[in-house]
């Protein structure tokens, strides 16, 4: 059922469109700096070319109203990066931007440069709704992304003397090219309040109402002329400024009511270490529900003429994570309270609708939201999670009498200590289906965080495994391997990216290996000229570079990475003639990614990274064989930069802890051997392209479970490996401590004494295997023939196959007739 978009058809009226409306665009801003006016004109023009392919869209699904189900794709984050290669490729005109303007017209880079990252998302789950969005457009499927528009991304990393300084991101101030305000589209937010009984219905009167007004992003799909909508909310105060107030001469009074709506929307959450800051997401979150679900109400009704009982059939409300698991109660509330639905009804058209994406099991992460903050915010909302726990809990004790404490652990109300609503219970218990992101993450939530769960409802639980897509992941971030597929095996890989394969039987090709590196080489010396211009160092674009982009975490081991840049680094200077005397393959390692502000133990692997790096990259005993960067303000247009030019992908979690990663996919799919752990994704990676193929190494998922409970003792490891003892010793001895002796005392005390997440078990594994990578890099045509391979086996890889899943077992989407 597969709608395969059709072939991109040539463009020569859009062309010469393109260049009126680009040359009226810039004739209007004939003041403003060269590069700035041009690609301020090229986004004007692409923006009103999709525009109206948007309302285009728009009026299609609106026609087939009644008869097409919509998507809606609920999420605190949508990591969208820039815009303006993506609009111009769906445009067809990426390619022939030259001939398109003219003489003097500046280059494609030159366009895209300027434009800031729409970075509304904090790593690997806001990245995937982007990607999601890109295939709700490909594939036509009748969709609607809804998000917050925040006025202030994720934030910009500065490092300052090896420390991470967070300072505000401002990507609006220039205005965004890719958003239409809707004002029409415009719903009121309640906030607080009481609940009052009115003729046998009960009725929610809040204490505040903020507006939530809507934005549409455009977002158009590959070989389609369908563009999707990320809906954005911003919030407005309901009133204006109070005009008497002011002309008594209180001007800041007669506006505070201002800045407290504004505020709802003014940053992009970063963590929620205060209670200020908590009590603000939670406003955030039921922000985007209630305006999300007001606007899909509003709109079904419009299309079935008030038919209120065909909403659940005819849309589907999804959750990514539990961030936006206030749907359902709000949808509730609607339907009970407005719509004067009954219960049963009520809770089986939400039910019907609602489904749910699991993104982490890390108990950290899953979010609770104390009983008091709760009430106070939305007493009605509480209200009916009490009357969804009761008969929920009902039905437990019917299926399992006599477990009183089976019953608290599935309980919506958490009642150990301050009592707390578990939003991930709510999100399980109001949708008809719960995936997890991929094959290990499914089935590790399925027999630990969900298993009670899964016991009363096994039908409940599906997984459906992450992809990235290949149009901006590799088309656009990487032309030249782009080229040279498109002349081994055809272009059709953009569009079904299983074509891969058929790269497998040409993979030990000799030309076909030296043109991939050649490739290779390019993106690599594009890389180093940047690294040179960022951080004044020079690193041989020869050497292999060795790449662990993603947020700092302790799960995700940088750690790891670095004890074995220090081995390397102690084992070079002590044996300069190499491992086995022929040398040492040199080695550029590459660090990118931020840490939470609050999160003590991420700043200071940043700083440790830095320390290193000032030690290493200036031992004239080294040399090139070994240099560290760090590169700030990781993102994805750095992303974009890096990726295409690593030869090794660093994916080397603690098995079990990474859900699935989409990294680790983009490497693959950009030629990177990966280095990995049996964790996440890595795993189907592997069988996808051959387990020999990817450098595999660590403790498997049962064993990290067997050693836990055994009693892990991580100092045994350091008693037996010389190796690891001389690294933990030197960094505890201060010898990257740069005049502060005991900074790492406690980050190694701690590894010593608890290390939680194994890096010292795995050391060993994890050293030997990088020696192995060493040795196949000295291969040149083995390297190539192994990275080729790799490519090969990410044809399932593609977010069209994810999202293809979710609408066939998810959303159940009937193909279009
Ligand atoms: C509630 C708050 C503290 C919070 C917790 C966790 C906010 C955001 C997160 C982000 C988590 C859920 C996340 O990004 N998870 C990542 O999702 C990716 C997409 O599925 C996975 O590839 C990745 O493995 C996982 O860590």
């Amino acid at each position: 059922s597969a709608e395969k978009p059709a072939a991109q058809a040539p463009a020569a009226d859009l062309s010469a469109d393109f260049r009126q409306l680009y040359r009226r665009a810039l004739a209007q801003r004939s003041d403003a700096e060269r590069d700035v006016a041009t690609s301020a004109a090229a986004s004007e023009a692409a923006r009103t070319l999709l525009a109206e392919r948007w309302a285009a869209t728009q009026a299609a699904d609106a026609k087939r109203g009644a008869k097409a189900k919509r998507v809606h794709y609920l999420s605190m984050e949508f990591l969208m990066g820039r815009a303006m290669h993506n609009a111009l490729a769906a445009l067809g005109l990426d390619a022939s931007l030259p001939a398109t303007l003219g003489k003097g017209a500046p280059s494609l880079q030159a366009l895209i440069a300027h434009e800031p990252d729409a970075a509304l998302g904090n790593g690997g789950l806001g990245r995937l709704a982007a990607c999601f969005l890109d295939a709700f457009a490909t594939l036509g499927l009748p969709s609607f992304g809804y998000g917050l528009r925040y006025e202030h991304g994720m934030f910009a990393q500065l490092i300052q003397d090896g420390r991470q300084i967070e300072l505000p991101d401002e990507w609006l101030r220039n205005g965004n090219p890719w958003e239409l305000l809707r004002p029409e589209l415009r719903y009121p937010v309640g906030f607080g309040g009481m609940v009052v009984a009115e003729g046998g219905l009960r009725r929610w009167v809040p204490a505040e109402t903020i507006l939530a007004q809507a934005y549409d992003f455009i977002v158009p799909g590959h070989a389609t002329e369908r563009v999707s909508t990320l809906r954005q909310w911003n919030a407005q105060p309901s009133h204006s400024i109070d005009f008497a107030a002011f002309c008594r001469g209180e001007h800041l009074a007669a506006a505070a009511h201002l800045l407290e709506s504004e505020r709802l929307n003014w940053v992009l959450y970063p963590d929620d270490s205060t209670p200020a800051g908590r009590e603000l997401r939670l406003r955030q979150e039921f922000f985007l529900v209630s305006a999300s679900v007001q606007d899909m109400l509003a709109r079904h009704l419009r299309e079935t003429k008030d038919d209120i009982h065909s909403f659940g059939r005819l849309n589907a409300v999804h959750l990514n994570d539990t961030h936006p698991a206030l749907a359902p109660a709000e949808l509730m509330r609607l339907l009970l309270d407005e719509h004067g639905l009954g219960w049963d009804e009520a809770w089986a058209i939400t039910r019907q609708a609602t489904s749910y994406t699991n993104h982490t099991l890390m108990p950290e992460a899953l979010e609770t939201w104390a009983l008091p903050l709760f009430e106070r915010l939305l007493p009605r909302h509480l209200e009916i999670v009490y009357e969804i726990n009761a008969r929920f809990l009902a039905e437990v004790r019917a299926r399992f009498p006599h477990d009183e404490a089976r019953v608290a652990r599935m309980s919506l109300i958490d009642e150990q200590g301050e009592r707390r609503v578990r939003m991930a219970t709510l999100a399980v218990v109001a949708s008809h289906t719960v995936n997890g992101v991929s094959a290990l993450h499914s089935d590790l939530m399925v027999q630990t965080l969900f298993a009670d769960f899964a016991a009363l409802w096994p039908e409940r639980f599906t997984n459906v495994t992450n992809g990235v897509t290949p149009r901006r992941w590799l088309a656009q971030a990487n032309p030249g391997l782009s080229a040279l597929l498109d002349k081994t095996i055809g272009d059709g890989w953009r569009a079904d990216l299983g074509e891969l394969k058929k790269l497998a039987p040409k993979a030990a090709g000799k030309k076909l290996g030296q043109d991939f590196l050649k490739t290779k080489q390019a993106n690599k010396q594009r890389l180093a000229d940047y690294i040179r211009r960022e951080l004044g160092l020079a690193v041989n674009p020869d050497s292999l570079f060795d790449v662990q982009i993603k947020r700092i975490h302790e799960y995700k081991r940088q750690l790891l990475n670095l004890l074995h840049v220090v081995a390397r680094y102690q084992a070079i200077v002590a044996n300069p003639e190499g491992p086995n005397g022929q040398g040492w393959q040199p080695r550029t390692v590459v660090f990118a990614g931020k840490a939470a502000s609050a999160y003590v133990a991420a700043k200071q692997i940043i700083q440790l990274i830095h320390d290193v790096a000032r030690v290493v990259n200036s031992d004239p005993r080294v040399g090139d064989k070994l240099k560290l960067a760090f590169l700030p303000n990781y993102g994805v247009s750095l992303a974009e930069i890096i990726i295409p030019a690593a030869d090794l992908s660093e994916q080397i979690s603690t098995a079990g802890t990474e859900a699935s990663g989409t990294g680790n996919m983009k490497f693959a799919l950009n030629g990177a051997c990966t280095i990995g752990t049996w964790d996440g994704a890595n795993i189907e990676m592997a069988q996808g392209m051959g387990e020999d193929n990817m450098f595999v190494f660590g403790l498997r998922t049962e064993q990290v479970a067997q050693i836990k409970a055994a009693g892990y003792d991580p100092r045994l490891h350091y008693e037996e490996n010389l190796q690891l003892r001389g690294v933990l010793d030197a960094i505890v001895g201060g010898a990257f401590s740069h005049h502060d002796h005991d900074r790492y005392k406690g980050l190694v005390h701690t590894l010593l004494t608890r290390d939680p997440y194994l890096l010292l078990a795995d050391f060993s594994s994890y050293v030997a295997t990088q020696l192995e990578v060493d040795a196949l890099y000295a291969q040149p045509a083995a390297w190539a023939e192994r990275a080729l391979r790799n490519i090969a086996g990410m044809g399932f890889f593609s977010v069209d196959r994810t999202i293809g899943e979710y609408r066939d077992k998810v959303w159940a989407v009937p193909a279009k007739r």
